[in-house]
């Protein structure tokens, strides 16, 4: 039944908003921030976050970017009768929901035959896992489908489980980080049905499979294998029980953690990997006991400062599928090719200890990549006539840690770009298209972040060519040389900041080992230790000449040959990075973007809690408010002049069925006849543009209930027929 919905408004003020099928529980707050009263106040913003988040009212929009805060509880809104309110029902006539977006950039998808994406987006443990899972979830059950299909979606839904397992981890911020990037492509066909699909994985933090931080875990597979695997498989991969036994998962102290069921994972993902077509189960688990096994092996060091293994290799040479004695050699010396002869040097401790972990760090690295490929292959993306598809971004979000290192630099350098793209997208063209469209408009001042993505990113002169002409400078170079390296070239740029001050100085808070950026987001300190290092990513020769000869054919895929005759030194990591990140920024430049911005409503990761000066930060630096100052001084609605009459021309006699005449023409023919007046309509130069929602949502209904007058006369006519 359709009756007026009222909302109260932060005041307490009582008014209209929409007409619609809304429950007296969404009439606590606004549920588009377009409708408070004091939109300039960010008081009043916080205030209505606030009130909806007592109420469990976690979805707000502001127009048709979703906000959602994190419950950190389970919701009973996610069912399939709530799946079922949803679907075909207009963005505005329901309360805000993940599940509105969803349906609308699916409709969207069908109606203007347009590719769509969704970017999600907040820091870490805001909720853009969680929001990503359910926006697939709804479309695996809500679009049509046959067996083909329903394996498909099945096939979506299960690459979820396998890929957290091998690329989320539990941190300070959250008990199940994604320690990758992930953006994927859901293709429909021509009748909407998902057919297809493909995942692009970026930097996975491949650190932390020898080193983790106090409270943190390794990836969560180890855990999961050890606490869920069978007695006999752990026998034949020749593993303990107990995950204090693996120096690689000790650093954190932490192998338990009480949100997680490691055993139950393991379950779920055991039946996961049949469902993405996966046969190679013994292989995998090879490699991940082989990153445990060559986390315990130890070296000594002889009287002559050689170095050797200490521990037994057999082993790990036999779960890498290696022989022993090269694994054995290939971990204490070193190839080198010096005027075209091949040279073998002994290592000394600490090269070993890091050739040890370089090698541990490329074998889970490859095998992350070589699943991602896998899962590709079976959701085969295929050539279908008439497809579209909906790409979904889940990126880790920003970080700023008590210790920030060049994985903290990799994700807010790429937390910067996303933010500058929301700007590209949202606030400047929102802007640009009055202008151009000669629609009378008051300029909103943001802040624009492209000054520090250039001083990260700039050719020559930004810190990622600085770290990478650091890495390939002949000499003694070192992360303390690539520190000063950045203070003789970026020293003065307003968004950098390091120990010295501009008098010559220093600046006692900050070590000699530190830089300072301040992000978009927040300032952050790096740390420079290891950067070099992690970003020349170097794995010595002969450890891959042993590693491409594996007979585990997951590790020979993941180690060529051609890797070992090809002398050209790869692209460095964050170079890397950067250009996978401008490709990722093209993809989405191509494809209406809708928004989730997730908001974290404690550190605590508790239900019920919020902590007010934490979600200010959140709201500023996510731009909220200029967001909302852009859409409210704005139009609710634009649409092109030929897509607007072509949709609602059955409404008015003298636009149906043609219309002969200029289109604008056509439009304020159509608008007149509706009733619309002056202020909530401007007609631009190629499109009408709409101020309020209920405007539109008004001449939906009476398309709908025109619609239903037609159908009600076909079938009369029908039944006469017959
Ligand atoms: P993130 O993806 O934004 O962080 P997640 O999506 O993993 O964050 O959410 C963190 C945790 O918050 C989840 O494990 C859930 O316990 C809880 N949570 C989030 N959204 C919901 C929801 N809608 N309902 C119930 N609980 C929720 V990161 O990947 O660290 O940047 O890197
Ligand atoms: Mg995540």
């Amino acid at each position: 039944m359709r009756y007026q919905a009222r909302e109260v408004d932060i005041e307490g003020r009582v008014r209209l908003v929409m007409e619609g099928a809304l429950t007296a529980r969404d009439r606590v707050g606004v549920q588009d921030f377009v409708l408070l009263e004091n939109y300039n106040s960010e008081a009043a913003f916080i205030e209505n976050l606030r009130r909806r988040f007592r109420e469990n009212l976690i979805y707000t929009y502001i127009g048709s970017v979703l906000v959602s805060m994190n419950p950190y509880k389970e919701l009973e809104i996610y069912s399939k009768q709530q799946m079922d309110r949803y679907r075909g029902v207009s963005f505005y006539e329901i309360s805000p929901h993940i599940y509105a977006l969803s349906d609308n950039t699916y409709r969207a998808m069908r109606t203007e035959r347009k590719d769509q994406c969704i970017l999600i987006s907040g820091e870490s443990g805001a909720g853009k896992t969680e929001a990503s899972k359910k926006i697939l979830l709804y479309y695996a059950v809500t679009c049509p489908t046959n067996d083909h299909m329903a394996a498909l979606g099945d096939r979506l839904l299960q690459s979820n489980p396998v890929l957290e397992a091998f690329g989320n981890a539990k941190t300070l911020r959250n008990d199940n980080s994604s320690r990758f990037g992930k953006y994927m492509d859901v293709q429909f066909d021509f009748r909407g049905a998902p057919v297809g699909g493909h995942i692009l994985n970026y930097l996975l933090e491949k650190s932390r499979v020898v080193h983790q931080n106090h409270g943190e875990r390794n990836f969560h597979i180890f855990y999961q294998l050890l606490d869920g695997g069978e007695d006999d498989q752990l026998n034949t991969l020749n593993l303990e029980r107990n995950p204090q036994n693996y120096r690689y998962l000790v650093k954190g102290n932490c192998p338990r953690v009480s949100s997680i069921s490691d055993k139950n994972n393991w379950k779920v993902v055991m039946k996961a990997l049949p469902v993405i077509g996966f046969t190679e189960e013994e292989k995998l688990l090879n490699i991940i006991a082989s990153v445990l096994h060559l986390g315990n092996t130890q070296f000594g060091e002889g009287e002559e400062g050689e170095t050797y293994i200490t521990t037994e290799i057999s082993n790990l040479a036999r779960l890498l599928g290696v022989d022993g004695s090269a694994l054995r050699e290939a971990l204490t010396h070193k190839k080198l090719t010096a005027k075209g002869e091949e040279m073998i040097t002994p290592l000394n401790f600490e090269q070993a200890e890091a050739a040890r972990d370089a090698l541990a760090k490329a074998v889970y690295g490859r095998t992350f990549t070589w699943l991602v490929e896998k899962i590709n292959q079976s959701l085969a993306l295929k050539v279908h006539k008439g497809s579209s598809v909906i790409g979904l971004l889940d990126i880790y979000g920003f970080e700023v840690l008590q210790h920030n290192s060049f994985e903290q630099f990799c994700i807010n350098y790429c937390n910067e770009k996303l933010q500058q793209l929301f700007i590209e997208l949202t606030l400047r063209s929102e802007q640009e298209e009055y202008e151009t469209e000669g629609i009378a408009w008051e300029t909103v001042q943001y802040f624009d972040n492209k000054i520090i993505c250039d001083l990260i990113e700039e050719k020559h002169k930004g810190i990622i060519s600085i770290l990478d002409e650091e890495c390939l400078r002949p000499g003694e170079t070192c992360d303390v040389s690539f520190l000063e390296k950045l203070e003789d070239t970026v020293g003065g740029h307003p968004h950098f900041v390091t120990h010295k001050l501009a008098n010559g100085k220093t600046r006692r808070v900050m070590s000699r080992e530190e830089f300072r950026l301040l992000h978009y987001a927040g300032e952050v300190n790096y740390n420079v230790n290891g950067f070099l290092d992690k970003n020349n990513d170097l794995l010595n020769r002969n450890l891959k000449e042993v590693m491409c000869q594996s007979d585990n054919q997951i590790l020979s895929h993941c180690f060529r040959r051609e890797e070992v005759i090809d002398q050209k030194r790869p692209e460095m990591a964050a170079t890397q990075f950067k250009n996978s990140l401008m490709k990722l920024t093209e993809i989405l430049r191509s494809k209406e973007p809708s928004y989730v911005r997730c908001i974290k409503p404690n550190d605590a990761k508790q239900p019920g809690r919020f902590d007010e000066v934490l979600v200010r930060h959140q709201v500023k630096y996510l731009g909220l408010m200029e967001n909302l100052r852009v859409r409210r001084a704005g139009f609710a609605y634009r649409r092109r002049f030929e897509a607007f009459l072509q949709r609602y021309k059955p409404l008015c006699p003298e636009t149906w069925p043609n219309w002969h005449g200029r289109l604008a023409d056509g439009v304020l023919t159509l608008v007149k006849h509706l009733g619309y007046k002056d202020e909530e309509y401007k007609l631009g130069r190629s499109k009408i543009f709409i101020r309020f929602p209920k405007t539109l949502f008004n001449t939906e209904d009476a398309l709908e209930a025109k619609k239903a007058v037609l159908v009600f006369i076909r079938a009369c006519v029908y039944i006469y027929i017959v």
